[in-house]
């Protein structure tokens, strides 16, 4: 994933032709698109070496299992065509370790989930975030993912993680703001409803990767 305009398109839909329209007019100002359970469910696996025409791929497969299970699961997204996997955390070491090891030996990204954006993170995961960052380094891991609902906290993962990759969900639809999760720290920000469920996508994608700019 080339560092560009700074977005990631989160594309969240379930329908095929959908999808893919939606990727023919968002990937000019879009580095990367996540896809994830909705979409792949909706489609197949196979959905993920079609949308490589437009950028690189992101599996938001949330891989949160025993190593041999994590193995697999991150085998099958790379085998697809997937440029980075991305897996829990909690799940500890040992796991994160095969992500990784799965990883390098296709050349490919894991990235690590730490601090969720959702208010309900706040019940198990902001405790962690810190200690969940630190493995991520540690068992280098490419980057990790923390929330445009809280700068602050994308601001502390960041002073933790030195120079990993920081990929930021939580901008437009659950309240966050690209400007300031990009000044707290992350490289790039996640965006989803506020682009895919827009009549003009690629306007709003341009909208954003504007603001971005205005803050570099
Ligand atoms: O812009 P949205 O809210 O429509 O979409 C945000 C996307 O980011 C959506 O795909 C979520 O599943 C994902 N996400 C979060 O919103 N919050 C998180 O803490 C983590 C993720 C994510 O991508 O995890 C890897």
């Amino acid at each position: 994933m080339q560092k560009k305009n700074q977005l990631i398109l989160a594309l969240d839909v379930t329908n095929k032709a959908q999808a893919l329209s939606i990727s023919k007019e968002v990937a000019y100002f879009a580095d990367a698109i996540k896809i994830g359970y909705p979409l792949v469910l909706g489609t197949g696996l196979g959905i993920i070496g079609q949308l490589t025409e437009f950028a690189p791929i992101i599996a938001d497969f949330k891989v949160a299992d025993i190593p041999n299970t994590d193995r697999l699961i991150c085998s099958q997204a790379f085998e697809a065509g997937a440029s980075a996997v991305i897996v829990h955390g909690f799940t500890g070491r040992d796991s994160l370790v095969e992500c990784v090891r799965t990883a390098r030996e296709y050349n490919r990204e894991i990235f690590v989930v730490t601090e969720m954006s959702h208010p309900g993170a706040l019940d198990f995961m902001q405790p962690v975030a810190g200690g969940l960052a630190r493995m991520a380094v540690e068992c280098r891991a490419s980057g990790v993912v923390a929330p445009a609902t809280r700068p602050e906290s994308v601001k502390e993962i960041r002073r933790i993680v030195g120079n990993l990759t920081i990929i930021s969900p939580g901008v437009g639809a659950q309240g966050g703001r690209a400007s300031d999760a990009i000044r707290a720290g992350a490289d790039y920000v996640i965006v989803g409803r506020s682009i895919y469920g827009s009549k003009t996508p690629g306007k709003e994608a341009e909208k954003i990767v504007n603001e971005i700019e205005k803050c570099r």
